[in-house]
């Protein structure tokens, strides 16, 4: 059985972290082994940029452009350098993100040329692409609710509402052309969205390992 890649997608505060113990769950009860990753992250050099991005330096912040070539070269340093390998040794990924959130973020939240995204994704991760992505569907005002109630909000956290509503339209989108991702909507009780999920990946593993 070929080693898969699931990702999990969504809004700050849709319950990602919980949606990670839950696949693992599935995956462990499966005898599946696998790793997690993040994104913008998940190796030293990749880590670096995430916080470079996120706290600038000396007040200077990334331009939105750069932003995004910094999110494609923290990805493609995790691809090439984690996911891969682990794929080819036997091992699934978990991924908190990837490229669905920068089609979401940068593509629909600051509305940077799709064909700049188009062109720049097919230049470094080419035909590179999640197996099974779970979208847990959230309006804004709830997830930042969420995540506020864990602490002050990040410089990412503290966009305009509307940068959310924008992102979070351009997910939807995403996810109804995408054959291989299912939304989960992540605005009910924890034990209810983890249920759905376990569902979900239940339902994927009997296509995916028959
Ligand atoms: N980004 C990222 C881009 O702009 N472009 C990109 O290409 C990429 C990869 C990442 C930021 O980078 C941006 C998106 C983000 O702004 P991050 O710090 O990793 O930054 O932020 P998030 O990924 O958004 O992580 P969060 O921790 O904010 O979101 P989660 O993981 O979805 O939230 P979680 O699971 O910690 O839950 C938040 C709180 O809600 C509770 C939890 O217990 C927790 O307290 N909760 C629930 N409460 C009630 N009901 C439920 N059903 C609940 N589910 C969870």
């Amino acid at each position: 059985m070929q080693a898969k890649f699931i990702t999990i997608e969504g809004l700050e505060g849709a319950g990602k972290s919980n949606a990670q113990q839950v696949v693992s769950q599935v995956l462990q009860h499966h005898q599946i082994p696998f790793i997690h990753t993040r994104e913008p992250g998940g190796t030293p050099i990749a880590e670096a940029l995430r916080t470079l991005w996120k706290e600038g330096i000396g007040g200077e912040h990334t331009t939105d452009k750069a932003e995004l070539l910094m999110l494609y070269a923290a990805r493609t340093q995790l691809v090439e350098s984690v996911i891969q390998p682990a794929l080819e040794s036997g091992k699934w990924v978990i991924g908190d993100r990837h490229d669905m959130s920068t089609l979401a973020y940068q593509g629909g939240g600051r509305g940077l040329d799709p064909d700049l995204i188009h062109t720049l994704r097919q230049a470094v991760l080419g035909d590179f692409a999640p197996d099974f992505t779970l979208y847990l569907d959230i309006p804004p005002e709830v997830g930042l609710a969420r995540a506020k109630g864990r602490g002050a909000l990040d410089r990412i956290e503290q966009q305009h509402i509307d940068f959310f509503h924008r992102t979070r339209t351009a997910y939807l989108q995403l996810v109804e052309a995408s054959p291989n991702a299912v939304l989960i909507n992540a605005d009910q009780p924890i034990k209810q969205v983890s249920a759905e999920i376990q569902q979900a990946v239940e339902n994927y593993l009997k296509f995916a390992i028959a």
